[in-house]
């Protein structure tokens, strides 16, 4: 999948361009197979809702699940990522969130307003927002099941959080820098917001500087994304947490063929 001119040109304006079914329904079948060795593997780094049990985010899966790392270097990401960026890249992160649905009165799904660079530039030492974000929808994403939410052109202002608003997120798993609502405000009042929705294998590139986050599912739906992000391969950072989070070991991106999550299926 190559993006055309009009594509890159959206996402360099708006920060996000969504490729509605990039993946076909027996490739996600593929993925969806492959969902409880991230959710009941006793390796995976899986942080849960205290309050309700439910695996809300897990970062790392393309070091222990194949059908992961088979959809995390898939040259229908690959490919668009070296174009948005202009250069060679590195998989710095790969994450699965999701909202299980029915979301429990105490828990939360919910993601505050941040920006994913700020929380790397603090954490890791990653010099510069020269990093895609590519969200691969695992199931259908409609207004029903708490899509992600963001405001379109909000990349252009750099990092308007303050690291003194860093609160711990999902479970306390790691601290986001959270923007403040007045900050939010003045973002919208220019961008907008918008909901990023589409069926299952849509995928949305997202600009690492993009002011973004989402509400809870009180739906019955389930609502999982898996997510890469892609550096460009002269912005490594500096001081990396561990693997699972920020890779420290930075290697070229291996290549697949087209056709790596089918081949597994057979
Ligand atoms: O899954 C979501 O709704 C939000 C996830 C998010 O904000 C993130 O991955 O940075």
């Amino acid at each position: 999948m190559d993006l055309n001119n009009t594509q890159v040109e959206a996402y360099q304006r708006d920060g996000f361009l969504i490729v509605e079914r990039a993946f076909s329904p027996p490739e996600m079948a593929v993925l969806d197979a492959a969902m409880p060795e991230i959710t009941e593997s006793p390796h995976a780094k899986v942080g849960r809702d205290p309050a309700s049990g439910t695996v809300r985010l897990s970062h790392g899966a393309h070091f222990y699940s194949e059908a992961f790392r088979r959809l995390s270097f898939h040259p229908r990401l690959v490919r668009p990522a070296q174009r948005l960026l202009g250069t060679e890249i590195h998989l710095y992160q790969s994450r699965l969130t999701m909202k299980a649905g029915l979301g429990a009165v105490q828990a939360s799904t919910s993601w505050p307003w941040h920006q994913d660079f700020s929380t790397w530039h603090m954490l890791d030492g990653m010099p510069e927002p020269r990093c895609v974000i590519i969200f691969i929808f695992l199931d259908d994403v409609t207004a029903s099941n708490a899509p992600l939410l963001v405001i379109p052109r909000s990349h252009k202002n750099g990092i308007i959080g303050k690291e003194s608003d860093a609160v711990k997120v999902a479970g306390g798993a790691y601290p986001q820098i959270i923007i403040q609502p007045n900050t939010v405000r003045e973002a919208a009042d220019q961008g907008g917001v918008v909901a990023l929705m589409g069926p299952v294998g849509t995928v949305a590139f997202m600009h690492c500087s993009l002011v973004h986050g989402s509400t809870e599912n009180i739906s019955p739906l389930r609502r999982a994304l898996f997510t890469v992000a892609f550096n460009a391969i002269d912005n490594r950072a500096r001081h990396p947490r561990p693997e699972h989070f920020a890779a420290t070991v930075v290697e070229s991106i291996p290549p697949l063929a087209d056709d790596c999550l089918l081949t597994l299926a057979s």
